[in-house]
């Protein structure tokens, strides 16, 4: 027998017995897993069902837009964030902008607000900022994109007195 093939043969030796104590440890980790701990159950079903601030839902009724502010209610001259979700989640249906307009001095706001889509139609606004008291529109782009309309773009406008 040719040295070569001798050589090979016992590479595959030293191989086999860590590949078998892997393959052990590995069902045996499998099996500690099966036996611990019931699955965590995701921490928001614990939670109450949360309010909101505003809801708006679309015309033809397929889907809503939801908001809550942080801190509530709407501090003035100082930062506060939103929470806001389209229901049902539809990956067709986008918020694509956030922003907010004083219609009775025909300004907007000091800063450009930071819009994170955070999956299942969730979305978190970070960077607000209402720099004065009266009437603010709080101004939502929702995209939504169906084979009978194509691409829609729809303003949606809540209210917000601040005192
Ligand atoms: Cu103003």
């Amino acid at each position: 027998m040719p040295a070569s093939v001798q050589t090979r043969r016992a590479a595959c030796v030293a191989w086999g017995l860590p590949a078998l104590l892997l393959s052990l440890a590995l069902t045996m980790a499998l099996a500690a897993c099966d036996s611990g701990a019931p699955p965590p159950t995701p921490a928001i079903s614990d939670e109450p069902a949360p309010t909101w601030d505003g809801e708006f839902e679309s015309a033809g009724g397929q889907w809503r837009l939801r908001y809550r502010a942080d801190p509530r209610p709407i501090p003035r001259n100082a930062m506060f964030e939103l929470d806001a979700e389209i229901v049902p989640a539809d990956a067709n249906v986008r918020i694509t902008a956030v922003d907010a307009f004083m219609p009775d001095h025909r300004h907007g706001m000091t800063l450009r607000p930071h819009l994170r889509a955070l999956g299942g139609g969730r979305y978190h606004v970070d960077g607000m900022l209402f720099h004065m008291s009266g009437l603010w529109e709080l101004l939502f782009t929702v995209r939504h994109v169906s084979v009978e309309h194509g691409t829609d773009t729809e303003r949606v406008r809540f209210e917000v007195v601040l005192e």
